[in-house]
């Protein structure tokens, strides 16, 4: 294979890897680029102080290999940066993978010439495939705010998804962090403990529930190993690729001590587990008030200041309508005497000067170090900034113009033989992202060779993209998910970026179903093209 495999993979995260791994086992040719030197996705950018993954780690993990479920030692209830890159550099290892890509290798064009996808990296190779399958993460693209004056900062600034892999030495210093979205609840208590002063700007208050990281124990990592089987089919049958089951506690009928107490127990068990202990909480008002109402009482009892603890207190969203953080003393943090909360929702940043932060009040926050925990060009961005052309020369920027449109978030009209791992109108961002990534790796490799078998191309129809687009339309309004004015759901933390709801909040298993029924069916959402006709 010179530069010109049958399917190229962009991306060596969790999604890439798979890629490679799954369509080599076909016997397709495939090859992967890859702009970081090395494997690891989101887990080789993000390595902020306190970066953890908020699935806990025997299920945040691949399921397609029973041997490597076994061998694999997780080491704490929640897994932290590290020991997710290590397990996908294992992964790398173990299942030979690396000899598949191309790394510090970064597309930046890829155009459907009529016949084959050509692609053009920044260091000026060009590689052709017939089929192009994206692996870039629906997190990958910085969202770094255009605040005036930023140039001429004289301390030093970070995103936390680009951070220095040498680290960051705070000791001492005056550091601030704009963000606390599910990054800054993580690393604003890290940096507190060892930065002089630590000045938290806060634009939207979050709610958070606690982690309740802890080791984990032999003999609970050997009563996962053991029931493997029983989770993943928990997994594969729940809403959001987790192994939980929702339950069916109506709390609207329990007395109000009962109620309390079903939430302390969740609030005392911690983790995304929390939005699973009562039914309807994303569906029905009344329900999510009371589980709202509960997390505001504990940040009042957790803050001392009564006034930053109204700063803290969650107003304009339901509970879990934006991406629930979880943490570990997240809220315990503002009783420390070496940080301050700035809202500045209520007093906007109006510049970076060179000692630090300015707000339109004209008060000042000095700062050595300042820290963007500002989050992602969310789903759709990763794409978008690929240079992306289609059939007659279109380009992904102009064709979701309007906001992202896609087949099942697989595909797109127009780009024929391009397939979006977790793409826009995916559960993708709203499931446990390996589940999904699984899912959607192995129905690309079967359409892969359902079009290879048969010398054919495919695209999505602009009839089932609309329908789909309606669907995921439909699934978000049924739930509570778009009452959240500002959230990156709906693209709302990126100026400018279209208002459209993208990801898919009809569940996961629902939206298997829907996957597997449409290859049942022979693709009929898709333009199958005889190759021939393709390239005449
Ligand atoms: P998020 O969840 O998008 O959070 C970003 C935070 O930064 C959030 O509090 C934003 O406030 C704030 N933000 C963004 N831009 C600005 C500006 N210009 N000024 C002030 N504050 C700003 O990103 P994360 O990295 O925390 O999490 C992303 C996902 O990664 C997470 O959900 C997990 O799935 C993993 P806002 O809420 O928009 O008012």
């Amino acid at each position: 294979m010179g530069n010109d495999p049958e399917v190229l993979v962009i991306g060596a995260g969790f999604a890439g890897l798979y890629t490679i791994h799954r369509l080599r086992g076909l016997g397709i040719s495939v090859h992967g680029l890859e702009a970081a030197d090395d494997v690891g996705g989101t887990w080789y950018w993000n390595r902020y102080p306190g970066a953890r993954c908020d699935s806990e780690s025997y299920y945040y993990c691949y399921s397609f290999s029973r041997e490597l479920e076994q061998e694999w030692e997780w080491s704490e209830r929640y897994p932290g940066q590290a020991e997710i890159l290590s397990y996908l550099e294992h992964v790398a290892d173990r299942f030979d993978l690396r000899r598949s890509f191309s790394f510090s290798t970064r597309v930046v064009a890829a155009e459907w010439d009529g016949d084959r996808w050509v692609v053009d990296t920044a260091d000026g190779t060009r590689w052709t495939c017939r089929w192009l399958v994206t692996a870039v993460g629906c997190l990958s693209s910085a969202n770094v705010p255009d605040i005036p004056g930023l140039e001429s900062f004289a301390g030093t600034w970070h995103h936390t998804g680009q951070w220095p892999h040498e680290g960051v030495d705070v000791t001492g210093q005056r550091v601030g962090v704009l963000g606390t979205g599910s990054t800054g609840i993580q690393a604003i208590p890290v940096l507190a403990a060892s930065a002089g002063h630590l000045t938290v700007f806060q634009r939207t208050a979050n709610f958070s529930i606690p982690a309740r990281n802890a080791p984990l124990s032999a003999s609970e990592a050997a009563g996962y190993k053991a029931d493997y089987p029983a989770i993943r089919a928990v997994q594969q049958a729940s809403t959001n690729g987790h192994p939980f089951v929702v339950s069916d506690v109506d709390t609207l009928a329990l007395p109000a001590g009962e109620r309390r107490d079903l939430f302390e127990r969740a609030w005392e068990r911690g983790g995304l587990r929390f939005r699973a202990a009562v039914r309807e909480v994303l569906t029905d008002p009344a329900v999510n008030d009371q589980a709202s109402e509960f997390i505001r009482s504990k940040i009042r009892s957790t803050v001392r200041d009564p006034e930053v603890a109204e700063t803290l207190l969650p107003r304009d969203h339901p509970f879990a309508t934006k991406r629930p953080p979880i943490d570990t003393e997240y809220f315990e943090t503002y009783n420390r005497s070496n940080v301050t909360l700035v809202d500045v929702r209520a007093d906007p940043v109006a510049e970076i000067t060179p000692d630090g932060v300015r707000l339109a009040s004209g008060a000042e926050h000095g700062l050595d170090v300042l820290v963007f925990a500002t989050g992602f060009d969310a789903l759709s961005g990763p794409l978008l900034r690929l240079g992306i052309r289609g059939r007659d020369g279109v380009a992904l920027t102009d064709a979701w113009a309007e906001g992202a449109a896609t087949y099942l978030g697989l595909g797109v009209a127009g780009f024929p033989n391009l397939f979006t791992i977790t793409g826009p109108g995916s559960p993708s961002v709203l499931t446990n992202m390996p589940t999904s990534i699984e899912q959607h790796v192995d129905w690309i490799a079967d359409l892969v060779a359902h079009l290879r078998a048969r010398d054919l191309d495919a695209e999505p129809t602009p009839q089932a993209q609309e329908r789909w687009a309606e669907h995921v339309r439909e699934a978000a309004d049924a739930t509570l998910l778009p009452q959240a004015a500002s959230s990156w759901y709906l693209g709302a933390n990126v100026p400018g970026k279209p208002r459209v709801f993208l990801p898919y909040a009809g569940g996961f298993a629902r939206y298997r179903e829907m996957c597997d029924a449409e290859a049942d069916a022979g693709y009929p959402g898709f333009a199958l093209r005889e190759r021939r006709r393709a390239s005449a």
